[in-house]
């Protein structure tokens, strides 16, 4: 039997359509979907393996649970048994014994992310980390200062734009992020193609560089500084303009008087860019009739990943190109209310043990989470929880982790793989591959080009429980109810409980109605997908449960199987905000107080050789790499270094070199490149297969290093509690 299925691909944040032939209940053939409207049949070489993710026979399809120093694959029961058992103790003695660290694949999945919130609040740790603060957290929490509330963040209208400035990103390799849109490459080509421009500071001369008007070869963690420049240009040269949003800002003058002194003059040595390009970019952002500035990886995960990252959308505000078509714009989505109750971000609500570092969002920095295993005394985390996570490899001073890890008490993991983390728990819990789950995007419709809306149903019935069931579960555990707690059970009480705060909510569109008829309204759909339909009615674009007959619900979406397109990102300033004033408030305290750091930053002494990062369009983070089609070919992990430096050090192109920083050393083929400024190196990451106890059979013939080893969890941003992970200093020697 012969069918054809579409879904997104839960890979990156690029969300293409797929389109899977299927004959005999085995994949055939994956290719892009010509009819998505948003990726038009873009795919890239990972989107075409989701077949072999689930044919891969390391893939776990039954609990393991650790015996005599390996796993042995065990019944459900016994394993759920097992996570009782090995929780219990921790739970009832004291819950900040028991850490939590969730990862990337979870912000790719809507089962994930809406039953991790319920979790993580029954476990009721302070010890809750995530692949946040090794992320995006800086932009999360400038945007949250400037604009209010939760997780909102304006996107680059990238295909509108007359002029896009993109920072520390390398969408080429990564297709873009915090900023959804399938085809960046295409979409770079199309600005260009309409007498656009693009500018893109990076220290290596990536594949988007090298397609962009100009590249700027910044040197590692100074972006903050570069930008507070183009602000100080923009304030002196009198090309200050809000437009539109001239009643919407509050803190201006503020952030005028504070940028004054880090002229291009000041700041062209340490950042290595030139006084005269400072002032060029300013002014063409400024008379552009569009432009974006646009910050990712290389601009957050640095010590002034907060300043840059407000700085950026400080640019934006001042040349009034937020809230503009081709400027930075908010979207509307489709699972969210229309207006955001007014809130006041205020991290630090707690704090860290050892550190003392505070609270993001509800969030510890990772950078600290081996700190809270490793050092003695009350509060210490004992038990620990990992969900679609590998911190093993993602996360600073791994090294130190992986040591921690191994002297924990109890361990669980709920993860497809036996890999460099999981080898550590107790129990692992394995999880159906992406094909065998349904999708909706919840955090990437916040995140798009444009107002999207797509669901997918299962392509094939998962042979195990789902993720939902196995978290909801996990959830009535945490809770005390034991091994027996039924999941199905659980989630109608969660659900009936948020169809009671709706209709008891005077702001919601079903205030006052009767929850049951709500609830049977939900009656066609099973599980998360209860939820889902819920969120889209009651959100901007809902059918409201019938006070707006041409609303839409989530079997509207469904009916359209390759998705939907609401259209083009439109102006939502005012309604978007929710800062206290109602206004965007440019000059966050926190922020400008922090600038007297970057000022003596900047006069401190530079180190002589800095290493950053790098993505490869065939890798994803740290798990794809058990994929033979997407590994074979020549080794991509090597140390990229600039022939002039290779020259002081007697090396060649593929000679072994040692890296080494202060909390580790990797040794590594070099790869000579001019792409790469003098002074800086670079190792991609997610790499480091070569760990005993994992069943990755591909990824460890081939396991490449851990630069991780090398990055140092003592320096992070403390605006944001981000760690830091580019620029950071390293000797480089040929092996002996
Ligand atoms: N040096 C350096 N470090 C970095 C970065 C960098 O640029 N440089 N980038 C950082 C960034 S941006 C990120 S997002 C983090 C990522 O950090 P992590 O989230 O810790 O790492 P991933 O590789 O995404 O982890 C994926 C894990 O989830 C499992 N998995 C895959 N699919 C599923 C699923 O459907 N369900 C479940 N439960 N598990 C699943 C995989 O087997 C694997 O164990 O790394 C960060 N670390
Ligand atoms: N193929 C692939 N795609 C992915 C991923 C993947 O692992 N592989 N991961 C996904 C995830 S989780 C994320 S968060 C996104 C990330 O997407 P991107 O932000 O595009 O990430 P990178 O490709 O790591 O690009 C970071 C760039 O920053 C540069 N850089 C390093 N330090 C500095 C600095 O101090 N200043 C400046 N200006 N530049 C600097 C690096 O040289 C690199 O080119 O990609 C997503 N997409
Ligand atoms: S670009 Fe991202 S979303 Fe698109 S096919 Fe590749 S991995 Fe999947
Ligand atoms: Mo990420």
């Amino acid at each position: 039997m012969k069918r054809t299925a579409y879904r997104t691909c839960p890979l990156c944040e690029a969300t293409c359509g797929l389109e899977i032939t299927i004959e005999d209940e085995q994949v055939k053939l994956i290719r892009g979907d010509q009819a998505d409207p948003f990726s038009g049949g873009f795919l890239c070489p990972k989107g075409s393996t989701l077949g072999r993710l689930r044919d891969d026979p390391d893939r776990l399809r039954a609990p393991l649970i650790k015996r005599d120093g390996g796993h042995v694959e065990v019944a459900w029961e016994e394993a759920w048994e097992a996570v009782a058992a090995g929780l219990d103790p921790y739970l009832a003695a004291d819950r900040n014994a028991v850490a939590v660290y969730v990862g990337n694949p979870n912000a790719h999945s809507f089962q994930n992310s809406l039953a991790l919130r319920p979790f993580i609040k029954a476990v009721g740790t302070r010890n809750f980390f995530s692949a946040s603060t090794v992320d995006q957290m800086p932009r999360q929490v400038a945007c949250a200062y400037m604009f209010g509330g939760g997780l909102i963040t304006p996107v680059p209208d990238i295909d509108r734009t007359d002029y896009l400035l993109i920072l520390g990103a390398n969408p080429y390799e990564s297709n873009g992020s915090l900023a959804t849109a399938p085809d960046w490459p295409g979409r770079l080509e199309a600005i260009r193609a309409r007498r656009g421009t693009v500018v893109v500071v990076d220290p290596r001369r990536t594949k988007t560089a090298e397609t962009a008007d100009r590249h700027l070869a910044i040197k590692p963690g100074t972006d903050a500084a570069l930008l507070l420049s183009i602000v100080s240009v923009l304030v002196s040269e009198d090309l200050v303009d809000l437009g539109r949003l001239d009643d919407h800002v509050v803190g201006a003058e503020q952030v005028a008087a504070a940028a004054a002194r880090f002229t291009p003059e000041t700041v062209a040595g340490r950042t290595g860019i030139a006084a005269i390009e400072i002032r060029r970019l300013a002014r063409e952002i400024a008379a552009a009739p569009s432009a974006a500035v646009y910050g990712r990886i290389g601009n957050h995960t640095v010590e002034f990943g907060t300043v840059a990252a407000w700085a950026a959308d400080v640019i934006n505000v001042l040349t009034g190109n937020l809230d503009r078509p081709g400027g930075v714009m908010f979207t509307r989505p489709i699972h969210q209310p229309t207006t955001r109750a007014p809130r006041r971000f205020q991290p630090g609500r707690w704090r860290s043990r050892v550190r003392d570092l505070p609270e993001f969002f509800g969030e510890l920095p990772v950078a600290t989470m081996a700190d809270e295993m490793l050092v003695e005394g009350e509060g210490r985390v004992r038990a620990f929880i990992t969900v679609g996570g590998n911190p093993v490899l993602t996360t600073p001073h791994a090294g130190r982790l992986d040591e921690a890890l191994a002297g924990l008490d109890f361990m669980v993991s709920v993860d497809p793989y036996l890999n460099e983390t999981t080898r550590h728990a107790d129990v692992i819990l394995p999880v159906p591959p992406a094909l065998e789950t349904s999708h909706f995007d919840l955090a990437f419709t916040i995140l798009a080009i444009r107002n999207v809306a797509k669901y997918s149903p299962a392509v094939f019935e998962p042979s195990g429980p789902s993720e939902f069931d196995i978290l909801v579960k996990l959830t009535g555990i945490v809770m005390g109810m034991g091994p027996e707690a039924d999941p199905a059970a659980l989630f109608q009480m969660s659900l009936a409980s948020q169809v009671q705060r709706a209709v008891s909510d005077p702001g919601s569109p079903v205030h006052g109605r009767d929850p049951a008829d709500i609830l049977e309204a939900l009656a066609d759909w099973e599980g998360p997908e209860q939820a889902l339909d819920l969120m889209i009615r009651m959100g901007a674009w809902g059918d409201g449960f019938g006070a707006d007959p041409d609303g839409w619900t989530l079997a509207e979406v469904a009916a359209h199987p390759h998705g939907v397109d609401l259209g083009a990102l439109e102006p939502r300033v005012p309604e978007v905000l929710a800062t206290e004033s109602g206004k965007i408030e440019l000059a966050p305290e926190p922020v400008i107080a922090d600038l007297d750091r970057l000022w003596g930053w900047l006069e401190a002494p530079e180190p002589e050789m800095v290493l950053v990062g790098r993505r490869e369009l065939r890798s994803n983070n740290s798990w794809l790499h058990n994929v033979s089609v997407l590994v074979k070919g020549k080794h991509r992990c090597t140390l990229e270094l600039n022939p002039q430096d290779a020259a002081g050090l007697g090396l060649d192109d593929g000679n072994l070199a040692t890296v080494t920083s202060k909390v580790g050393s990797v040794e590594l083929p070099v790869s000579l490149s001019e792409r790469i400024r003098p002074g800086v190196v670079s190792i991609p990451y997610g790499w480091g297969h070569a760990m005993p106890g994992t069943q990755l059979s591909v990824a460890s013939q081939r396991p490449g290093v851990n630069t991780n080893l090398l990055t140092d969890s003592g320096p992070i941003d403390p605006l944001s509690g981000n760690a830091v992970l580019n620029g950071i200093p390293v000797e480089v020697a040929a092996s002996s």
